[in-house]
């Protein structure tokens, strides 16, 4: 009889556990229903916000909160668009304070500053890919190259392969630092097979290049809203 009590309790006890663990999985998987615009300061995140959830140009000046929207989707449904500011003093706390809500994240580059530019654009990105919250949830990324009304942008394609490169010298950088004994292992966060060339296309999170342009009359955010359907 006890043997049998004891039996019931244990099934009760590991019932509870197993719809204890479903719900919150389900809650966890349901708080990420947000975009997130990120990227660093003037790269065109706030005119981007405003196009896709307003569909308006508006002139902006630097973002010192987040800004946040409703977009609704070709399916019905709906998410919620966040453009973070990129100031440096502020971009840290800003991803860390919402970077739990994302279900994709839009990373945005000013292609026609970007040659002059490409290290910290790549240093940035690199943070981000290799976050482990980004990582261990496989969060899509979007890498929006904007600006695409310029004649002096550089395209996707290019500014995709220019940032494979930078991506194998921040990994040459690392992996040196793995040599001495000022490296914390723990810390230095190595994307990609050290082995061979770094490629977008190795790592686990799908990542993906879009051109753009958010100026009124050369206005092109077709990849963009595409990429967007696509993950929700
Ligand atoms: N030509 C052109 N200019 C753009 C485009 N998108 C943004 N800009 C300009 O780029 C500048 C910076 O744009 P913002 O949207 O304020 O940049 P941001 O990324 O929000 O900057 P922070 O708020 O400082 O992080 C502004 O002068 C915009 O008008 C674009 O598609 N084409
Ligand atoms: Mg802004």
């Amino acid at each position: 009889m006890e043997g049998n009590y004891f039996i019931f309790s244990i099934s009760i006890a590991v019932l509870i556990v197993l719809i204890s663990s479903i719900i919150f999985l389900f809650r966890r998987k349901n708080s990420r229903q947000s975009i997130l615009l990120i990227g660093l300061s003037e790269s065109g995140k706030t005119t981007l916000f405003t196009q896709l959830a307003y569909n308006s140009f508006v002139s902006t000046v630097t973002s010192i909160k987040e800004n946040e929207a409703p977009i609704t989707l070709k399916n019905n449904k709906t998410l919620v668009l966040f453009d973070l500011p990129g100031f440096d003093r502020l971009r840290s706390q800003y991803w860390e304070k919402f970077k739990f809500r994302a279900k994709g994240i839009i990373f945005v580059i000013d292609s026609l500053n970007f040659m002059s530019n490409v290290h910290n654009v790549a240093d940035l990105l690199y943070q981000y890919l290799c976050d482990s919250f980004v990582v261990s949830n496989r969060i899509p990324v979007l890498i929006a190259c904007t600006k695409q009304d310029e004649t002096r942008a550089k395209s996707a394609k290019v500014i995709s392969s220019m940032l494979e490169k930078e991506f194998n010298i921040i990994r040459e950088t690392r992996i040196g630092a793995l040599g001495t004994t000022s490296g914390d292992e723990s810390s230095i966060q190595i994307l990609g097979d050290p082995e061979s060339l770094f490629k977008f296309s190795d790592l686990r999170n799908s990542i993906d290049f879009a051109d753009c342009s958010c100026v009124k009359e050369q206005k092109n955010l077709d990849n963009v809203f595409s990429w967007i359907n696509s993950i929700a």
